[in-house]
């Protein structure tokens, strides 16, 4: 089956940042039809929008994937709710956040999910980790 390379964006600002990102980085490789690739180094970020809140941890992870992009998003979400995200406040404090930010070539458009990340552009918390696995 053909694979595509995905870019995953992965931020947290509550509990013990580090160990959110780790723990969701083995969840992660633990999705049947994922490989992991690469992941970016681990950063501090200072919060962009959403109400005042502390920093954040952020990188990006490449992966390889078999399965669609609905279906990866469904996962990445049962691994928030696992490592207790609780969906409140927009752009508001998290333990995990897990973004697809690119799929392939693939331009998604729905309410769940837009892909690329209509954001990311925007974003040096996210370019600088993509930065990081285009070199
Ligand atoms: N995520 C947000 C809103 N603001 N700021 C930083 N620095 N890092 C994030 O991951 C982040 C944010 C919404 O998902
Ligand atoms: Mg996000
Ligand atoms: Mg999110």
């Amino acid at each position: 089956m053909s694979s595509l390379p995905v870019y995953i964006g992965v931020g947290s600002n509550l509990g013990d940042r580090k160990a959110n990102i780790e723990k969701a980085i083995e969840l992660v490789k633990l999705i049947k039809g994922v490989k992991m690739e690469r992941a970016s180094s681990v950063y501090e970020t200072e919060p962009v929008g959403g109400p005042p809140q502390g920093k954040f941890l952020n990188g990006v992870l490449k992966i390889k994937t078999t399965i669609n992009p609905f279906k990866l998003l469904g996962e990445l979400r049962e691994i928030e709710k696992h490592l207790g995200r609780k969906r409140r406040i927009k752009n508001g404090p998290r333990a995990i956040d897990l973004d697809i930010l690119l799929f392939g070539k693939k331009k998604i458009d729905t309410k769940s999910l837009k892909v690329p990340h209509p954001r990311m552009h925007k974003r040096e918390f996210v370019l600088r980790g993509l930065r990081e696995l285009m070199l």
